[in-house]
């Protein structure tokens, strides 16, 4: 162990740090060594983690007012990261959690997709409403066909009707915010729907009938999901007074699925030749806490409410280390990129830690959602499912 007395020592840490720090941002990531399910290949190496901040974001590299080279401000995680491709390079809008407990947005670049990824100079700021945002996070990068990149997140301020003693209880809704280079953010309002607090809002890419369409997960609490919970679809006119008008809910939570608890859209859907590719996530409830998996869906082209496939079960759950964590049996994902060659990069956290990505591709994509088997929700029907695909092989 070494102990600073000098400014030998001083430089000696400072090294040591830089090039721990460098190894681990040039680690090069590679695919799992498994036969996989066909439908991904989950890569070895998380992606981009607490670890990967700059330096001097934690460090005082000032001797004399650090003379231990103590770490001065700790971060804690760094997950559930927005994503887009970005003049040529593969980005992420990390939440970043400090040791405060804090979330803030922090982009993280790569110029692969799989690793190398490397935050810009420094966090996001994002500007804020007449009432300060307690916490934020969560946010998705939509590149809208208006010309800018929205990013929609979850703001959270003390619920100001929370009994005297509890102080946890928030409000949750979505903030806004624009930008035409991603460095300067223009806040909007926050969205104003009529359906309790808000998480996981998304915007669609497009313009729906002249509209922004939304897609929302409604809730009667912070905490409690009560009648909402499910991912709904609502109208914006103009997003600098976003008022959602029309929410339906398109896709609710349902009984004894992985998304009884809770359901809500992860990041903007992908446009395909059979129609809009939607990741989500699907929450139950275990003896062991809160579970969170993904699982994906497809909407009608021309109808974007039209919910037309859904596989049964999850598309990816945690599995080994992704099973532990801040909050542990977790995966949740806001953030994937299709590439010009038709390749998705999934970019997924595991229990509210680190950011992970499988490598997958449109056309595998429409196959799984379109061919899997879609839930019978009773034992018997999985059953069935069984038995039909065995009597296909035989017929072989
Ligand atoms: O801890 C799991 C997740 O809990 C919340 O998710 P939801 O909005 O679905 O309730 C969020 O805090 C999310 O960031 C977190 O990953």
């Amino acid at each position: 162990m070494t102990t600073i007395t000098s400014s030998v020592d001083f430089q000696k840490r400072k090294l040591a740090l830089e090039n721990e720090h460098k190894i681990l941002l040039q680690l090069k990531n590679e695919p799992q060594e498994t036969v996989g399910n066909g439908i991904y290949e989950r890569y070895k190496n998380p992606v981009v983690t607490a670890a990967h901040i700059p330096l001097n974001w934690r460090f005082d590299f000032n001797e004399k007012t650090n003379p231990f080279l103590q770490e001065r401000i700790g971060i804690n995680a760094a997950f559930n990261a927005g994503a887009m491709k970005w003049n040529g390079k593969y980005l992420l809008a990390v939440r970043v959690e400090g040791i405060d407990r804090k979330s803030f947005f922090a982009i993280a670049e790569s110029p692969n997709g799989i690793d190398n990824f490397k935050f810009w100079d420094k966090p996001c700021v994002i500007p804020q409403t007449e009432e300060p945002d307690t916490n934020v996070y969560d946010m998705r990068l939509i590149n809208h066909e208006d010309g800018y990149v929205y990013g929609i997140f979850c703001t959270e301020r003390k619920d100001p009707k929370a009994p005297k003693g509890d102080t946890s209880s928030a409000v949750a809704n979505a903030g806004i915010v624009r930008s035409k280079d991603l460095v300067n953010w223009e806040r909007l309002p926050d969205l104003i729907s009529n359906t309790g607090q808000q998480r996981n809002v998304v915007l669609h890419p497009e313009f729906v009938n002249g509209k922004y369409a939304l897609y929302t997960r409604p809730q009667d609490g912070f905490i409690d999901v009560g009648s909402g919970g499910g991912i709904g679809l609502g109208y914006v006119e103009d997003m600098t007074n976003p008022v959602v008008k029309d929410e339906k809910i398109i896709f609710g939570k349902q009984y004894h699925t992985i998304y009884e608890l809770k359901n809500g859209l992860g990041p903007a859907p992908i446009k395909t030749s059979k129609g809009w590719l939607h990741l989500a996530h699907g929450v139950r409830n275990t003896a062991a806490g809160l579970r969170y998996t993904l699982y994906m869906f497809m909407t009608d082209l021309n109808d974007i409410s039209k919910v037309t496939h859904v596989p049964a079960g999850h598309f990816m759950g945690p599995e080994g280390i992704e099973r532990v964590g801040d909050v542990s049996n977790v995966l949740f994902s806001n953030g994937w990129i299709e590439d010009e060659d038709g390749t998705v990069y999934v970019y997924y956290a595991s229990s509210d830690t680190r950011m992970h990505v499988a490598v997958s591709t449109v056309d595998k994509l429409i196959d799984y959602v379109i061919n899997t088997p879609a839930d019978t929700f009773i034992s018997s029907g999985s059953v069935q499912t069984i038995i039909n695909q065995i009597e296909k092989n035989n017929a072989i």
